[in-house]
């Protein structure tokens, strides 16, 4: 009887620490302001250490939230395309600098700028200056609000993300409505890329591929280069910017034509999906809108 009781309350725990999506959720309700606060996520399906292809752990949700990140602009009226210093603080609960990073996709952050409505994205490296600290320089397309995200992996904790609402001065442009795709296949800079999924639902493991054809001739792209140390980076999101889901190369040393990349959508909803590749030293991102059922 009393195994019984342990083995419900273990379970009872495990769902708390599993069922809910980090802070990330919550946040998404504070777009409207450029308020301080940062949220946390970590991807739940990975907790207990699991390890892929050599990928760094995902921190659990406690250690994730002992950091914390404080995003500061050079100035607060950051207008749009002009030259804006993003500098990421990183610390622990007293104040200490978080100062050992490991490199994940030969980086040490990985840092994504999304509008609200997701229709521009950024994907770029800040510099660590020592003691915490990162910087990068950039500049936002338009007035309105955005969505900064730090992808770190502290040393001894594993992966986690940091996010920051911003806000740009200026006259705000019409947001755009993010509609699932009618087809999964785009064109970009000459090539046809074809995104499927081994089968589309959510809290579980899936496969997604890129496959990649030439525009014209219709050939398999067979000469993708190397990007960030794997055959692509893919970035995922939901509709409110507010979950930013980790996301595995299967293979990484692959060159085309596919490049298939592991994930778990947490919930159905909408999310819109970057995937980013390198072909003659050229990098090339296709989005994709999904409704994950
Ligand atoms: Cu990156």
């Amino acid at each position: 009887m009393k195994k019984i009781a342990i083995a419900l309350l273990l379970t009872a725990v495990f769902l708390t620490a599993c069922g809910k999506s980090g802070g990330s959720m919550d946040h998404a309700m504070e777009g409207g302001t450029s308020g301080t606060t940062e949220s946390t996520s970590t991807n739940h399906n990975e907790m207990g250490g699991m390890d892929h292809k050599g990928m760094p752990a995902v921190a659990d949700k406690a250690e994730a939230e002992r950091i914390q990140a404080a995003f500061t602009l050079s100035t607060d009226k950051t207008k749009p395309n002009q030259d804006t210093t993003i500098t990421i603080h990183l610390k622990d609960k007293d104040g200490m600098p978080i100062e050992k990073f490991d490199r994940q996709h030969e980086k040490l952050m990985h840092f994504i700028i999304v509008s609200k409505d997701l229709s521009f994205f950024n994907h770029i490296h800040p510099d660590y200056k020592g003691k915490g600290e990162f910087t990068v320089t950039t500049q936002f397309p338009s007035a309105g609000e955005f969505e900064l995200i730090a992808d770190i992996v502290p040393t001894g904790v594993g992966a986690m993300s940091k996010k920051k609402w911003v806000t740009i001065q200026g006259s705000v442009p019409a947001q755009q409505a993010i509609i699932p795709d009618t087809s999964l296949t785009k064109t970009v800079d000459g090539k046809e890329v074809t995104l499927s999924f081994d089968h589309l639902m959510a809290g579980m493991e899936l496969n997604l591929t890129f496959n990649m054809k030439d525009a014209q001739t219709k050939d398999p792209v067979t000469d993708l280069e190397p990007f960030l140390g794997a055959v692509g980076h893919v970035v995922i999101l939901n509709q409110d910017a507010g979950e930013y889901l980790h996301v595995h190369p299967l293979e990484e040393k692959a060159s085309g034509p596919d490049a298939k990349f592991m994930a778990t959508f947490p919930h159905s909803g909408i999310f819109k999906i970057w995937g980013q590749f390198k072909q003659n030293g050229k990098v090339f991102t296709v989005p994709f809108v999904v409704k994950v059922p």
